[in-house]
């Protein structure tokens, strides 16, 4: 872990802000991902358990991803104009940037102590403390030392939000951020009896008949540009409404693409409502596609990572490409 101004132990430092908080306030990226969402749920399951003043939200749309719905406490959650204005004590979640808190992100700025809880390698360090380890397979594993340090149990909840957090991000143990430790995590979590084949059937696997026929369309139509070992495509807002799909459920397709033996990179764009447009990058890990998504604003780690753009996708795309 790499500390912030707060000293040599950052871990030390954050578990005695918890300790010594009126009010722990806890809040993840905007749009969050399992390991967003799971990695926050898990400590304020923790933290509610050992009977602390504990709220947690994330940004507007405030709209969690259907195949995030099991995930235990998001009834729970708060909305975000129902957040502290200037917490005591903020912990944010896999948020690499005050950026990625959108409507958030003026509690962050307001609060007394802010914990930084990540592990994506362009975080900002923008805590009072920071709590950052790229080493980290999942921000969840970064929330485990933490709860640990803090001397407090995981219960059943708990678990499994960490073991989503953590299968999220290790694509179900198949990244290269799939260590020993990795392994050691989740023996520990599924013994609190963790439905792992339900988890991730619901986390993976499942999806609306509307939205396996809008893949069919986005897999029609992706380009390989096989001289530059890269497969992209883009998922229009004509495409949602035709197919009656939501942006929110498109997550997981850059994962079927980029199944391409073909391509080394892979690139989805997803066209908002407001017409900006969404990109993910993954690579196969010979080429690094963070540098891209930082110099667009955006982020994420050297094999996967994405940004917003103005303009219409091909220009994205060639600009991208050009960029590589
Ligand atoms: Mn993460």
């Amino acid at each position: 872990m790499t500390g912030g101004p707060a000293g040599p132990d950052p871990l030390g430092a954050a578990a005695a802000a918890v300790d010594g908080a009126r009010q722990v306030a806890l809040a993840c990226h905007v749009n969050p991902d399992g390991d967003a969402l799971g990695s926050m749920l898990a400590l304020l399951h923790v933290l509610r358990a050992a009977g602390r003043d504990v709220v947690a939200s994330f940004p507007t749309p405030f709209r969690v991803a259907p195949h995030y719905r099991d995930l235990p406490g998001l009834d729970l959650l708060v909305p975000p104009a129902e957040f502290p204005t200037e917490p005591d004590v903020m912990i944010t979640f896999d948020s690499g940037s005050l950026a990625r808190l959108g409507d958030l992100e003026p509690a962050a700025k307001g609060a007394r102590v802010l914990v930084v809880v990540d592990h994506h390698v362009s975080n900002e360090r923008f805590g009072t403390v920071n709590l950052v380890d790229p080493d980290a397979a999942a921000s969840g594993v970064v929330v485990q030392a933490l709860v640990d340090r803090l001397g407090l149990p995981l219960d059943r909840d708990a678990a499994v939000c960490l073991y989503a957090a953590l299968v999220c991000d290790t694509g179900r143990f198949q990244y290269s951020s799939t260590t020993p430790a990795v392994f050691d995590l989740a023996r520990r979590l599924t013994e609190f009896d963790v439905p792992v084949p339900e988890l991730s059937r619901r986390l993976f696997e499942e999806h609306r008949f509307a939205y396996l026929q809008l893949l069919g369309d986005a897999l029609a139509r992706a380009e390989l540009v096989p001289e530059r070992r890269f497969v992209w495509t883009a998922v229009t807002q004509d495409m949602l409404r035709r197919h009656g799909v939501t942006i929110d459920e498109v997550e997981g397709l850059i994962d079927i693409l980029r199944r391409a033996e073909e391509a080394e990179v892979t690139c989805v764009l997803k066209e908002e409502a407001d017409g900006t447009v969404r990109v993910s990058l993954r690579s196969l890990g010979a080429v690094a596609v963070d540098g891209v998504a930082v110099a667009h604003g955006g982020g994420g780690h050297r094999f996967a990572s994405g940004f917003s753009a103005e303009g219409d996708v091909r220009d994205v795309v060639a600009r991208i490409l050009a960029a590589l």
